[in-house]
């Protein structure tokens, strides 16, 4: 990678810039405990101090500190490394930062801890987008998600079926070894263990739309006639009075929008302008703005007024899938401590925003549609980098292949050339295979400090 050099010393400061208790200051690389225990009022505690340990003393000129001391092997990035907390103001940290540049450390590029725990070996790829994942995360739920995979649960997912593969490529190469360049019959063609392993990469690799969902937050909007009670929910929601609700029908006209948290997931929630035929410019400009938002949502909640005969929910499940096809739905039967003036179709959720009652039903629909699991009832494995996605897809579908060639008895050189491609999109998830282009995109994109 052009701006990673990986022999020199490397300091940033971990912490944000700004009026806090404490600042920690990171610094890593061959050399690290010496260059700045010449600065150290105790450097010889220093240079004697076994790794994981703490010494206490002042950085001459600069200010108190507390100094975390890692030993190659040990430590976040497993080189000679140091953190450094000393007082959160904006003095000592820049009096910090001098003092660290003229020890001769150099200002770190973002990801470039982390970058250079992956070269030592201390995690792989997937490891490394986890802390950038577990940084970003937003919810209990992607962090708790996101901590898993940190954990190295996927990589052992990985591994598992990477060993079961390359076990049926040796069985492969041992036949092609032999010079039987044709299957004799099905019957030593690993047939099982492919399919085994490529079902497991299909379900994970199903797991990014969710993933993905959680780690970056789903967008759901609220539509429905005018009047239904869009604002009222969206109020709900936020447990706020965030948005007019009034009983005048096209309250709402420019969308409002919101962060919230719903079981545990991420959501930027949408309360828009009431359907119906507008009356004047403005209004339409919404309902356009509405239809939109519909459109480009995770998931709609449709709302309709149970009291109110004008309200047109007849085949309203038909009408809104021809306009808004492929976007998940829910819909919602509200105002139901009203006398309704409609038996309730089919596939409606009940509820009623005044009492609240329906509410918690609710909840467990958004979830189940976004086919989430809610963060009381444990986590399974997920993925959200769209990378990792692709070469799980790009693996599953050379396994197809490798599958339909054995069948048709194909010659095994072709197959082999397959299996080698579905094997070699499982090193690139790990980082056994990878370029300094994908390095580069992945690393760029964390913190300084990370
Ligand atoms: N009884 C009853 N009234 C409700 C309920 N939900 C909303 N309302 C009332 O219905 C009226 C309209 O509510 P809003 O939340 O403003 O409806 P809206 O869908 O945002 O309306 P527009 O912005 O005009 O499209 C208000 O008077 C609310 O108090 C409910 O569950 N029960
Ligand atoms: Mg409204």
């Amino acid at each position: 990678m052009k701006s990673y050099v990986s022999d020199d010393m490397i300091f940033a400061l971990a912490t944000c810039v700004g009026k806090s208790a404490l600042a920690v200051f990171r610094v890593s690389g061959e050399g690290s405990i010496a260059s700045f225990a010449s600065c150290f009022s105790k450097p010889e505690r220093l240079l004697a101090a076994k790794t994981n340990t703490l010494v206490y003393g002042t950085v001459t000129g600069v200010d108190d500190v507390v100094v975390s001391v890692y030993r190659k092997g040990h430590g976040y990035t497993g080189e000679e490394a140091l953190e450094i907390s000393c007082h959160g103001s904006l003095a000592s940290i820049s009096l910090m930062n001098e003092k660290l540049s003229q020890l001769g450390f150099r200002q770190a590029e973002p990801g470039e801890f982390t970058f250079r725990a992956f070269l030592s070996g201390k995690i792989d790829l997937t490891q490394a987008e986890a802390v950038n994942e577990i940084a970003r995360s937003q919810s209990r739920l992607s962090q708790t998600l996101a901590l898993e995979r940190l954990g190295g649960a996927l990589s052992a997912r990985i591994h598992r079926n990477r060993d079961l593969l390359a076990d049926a490529m040796s069985v492969i190469e041992v036949q092609l070894d032999y010079a039987e360049d044709e299957i004799g019959g099905d019957t030593s063609f690993p047939f099982d263990e492919i399919t085994d392993a490529r079902d497991d990469l299909a379900k994970l690799a199903d797991t990014f739309r969710t993933g993905s969902l959680i780690g970056q937050g789903a967008k759901i909007v609220l539509a429905g006639a005018a009047n239904a009670g869009k604002s009222s929910l969206f109020n709900l929601f936020l447990k706020t009075d965030r948005s007019i609700v009034s009983a005048v029908p096209g309250t709402t006209r420019d969308f409002i929008e919101s962060n919230c948290e719903i079981a545990g997931i991420n959501v930027r929630l949408f309360d828009t302008a009431g359907l119906r035929t507008a009356g004047e410019e403005i209004e339409a400009e919404g309902i356009k703005r509405t239809k939109a938002l519909m459109r480009s949502s995770d998931l709609l909640l449709y709302l309709v007024d149970s009291s109110d005969p004008e309200d047109g929910y007849e085949s309203i499940s038909e009408r809104l899938e021809k306009e808004i096809p492929g976007v998940e739905k829910l819909f919602v039967w509200n105002k139901t401590d009203l006398p309704s003036a409609f038996e309730m179709p089919e596939g409606f959720i009940e509820l009623s925003v005044d009492s609240a009652e329906g509410f918690e039903a609710l909840v467990s629909g958004i979830v189940s549609s976004l086919g989430m699991v809610s963060d009381s009832n444990g986590c399974e494995l997920l993925i959200e980098s769209p990378r990792q996605h692709r070469s799980l897809v790009e693996s599953v579908r050379s396994l197809d292949s490798v599958l339909s060639l054995a069948r048709e008895e194909e010659c095994l050189d072709i197959i082999s050339v397959e299996m080698k491609e579905a094997l070699d999109q499982l090193g690139y998830i790990c980082g056994e295979l990878t370029s300094d282009d994908v390095l580069d995109r992945i690393f760029s994109s964390f913190c300084v400090g990370k």
